[in-house]
């Protein structure tokens, strides 16, 4: 158990909710993604939580531990960053619940499918659902830089720099999950358990928190022309 990096991840999370939600912009035109920027620590927290009690934690068979809040956090975190990031691509058009549901259905075959890998004992099982979770992951990219960033761009102005900058940020943070995976325990075991517990508390932070305070500090200031539209 690596407790130390656990209590650390839900403190953290704690207190990053309540930051994001108390200096988030509050404008009406663009206050629910301060909301949903403050709930993703705070499902976060939850996990790190259990977590750190133990609970859902668990040997896989094989002497290596599987956390299984992480996934749980992460099927419900990241299709809301990816929601509010859609919401804004559209600028609340009518047409944005399709692309929500198209995105987010990815993005959950991306995470079961990697639950799956690190469910597997056998090597080729889990490589071949690894890399199955590596096809999900593609089409969220599509989705992102194809039409969504084409729907931005038809919008022109701060909306479609907002969304550019903040869909980069979380593009270059996110690639970066599969690589510690794939080199932890639960893939080819290259680092440490308590390495790649540690190595994902800075990755969650980086995309939940850093994420949370700059996408709001952006928002903030292209507020007034967004509210025109
Ligand atoms: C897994 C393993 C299988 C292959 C791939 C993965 C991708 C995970 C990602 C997680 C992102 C989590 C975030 C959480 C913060 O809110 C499941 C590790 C592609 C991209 C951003």
């Amino acid at each position: 158990m690596e407790s130390t990096p656990l209590l650390i991840g839900f403190i953290v999370m704690s207190i990053a909710s309540i930051g994001i939600y108390v200096t988030g912009p509050k404008a009406s035109s663009i206050r629910h993604h301060t909301q949903i920027h403050a709930l993703v620590p705070f499902i976060a927290a939850t996990a790190y939580l259990a977590m750190y009690l133990g609970t859902f934690v668990m040997d896989r068979g094989d002497g290596v531990t599987l956390y299984v809040p992480r996934y749980g956090d992460w099927i419900f975190t990241t299709p809301l960053l990816l929601s509010s990031l859609v919401a804004l691509a559209l600028h609340e058009h009518p047409r944005q619940g399709g692309y929500v549901v198209a995105i987010v259905g990815l993005d959950a075959l991306m995470i079961l499918t990697g639950l799956l890998s690190a469910m597997s004992l056998d090597g080729s099982t889990r490589l071949v659902w690894f890399l199955w979770s590596c096809a999900a992951f593609a089409g969220v990219y599509f989705m992102l830089w194809g039409p969504l960033r084409e729907r931005s761009a038809s919008y022109g102005g701060a909306l479609s720099e907002v969304y550019r900058k903040n869909a980069t940020q979380l593009s270059v943070v996110w690639l970066i999950y599969p690589v510690v995976f794939a080199v932890g325990p639960e893939g080819l075991g290259i680092i440490s358990g308590a390495a790649s517990v540690w190595a994902i508390l800075i990755l969650d932070i980086i995309a939940k928190v850093v994420y949370g305070f700059t996408a709001g500090e952006r928002l903030k200031k292209a507020e007034p022309e967004l509210s025109k539209r």
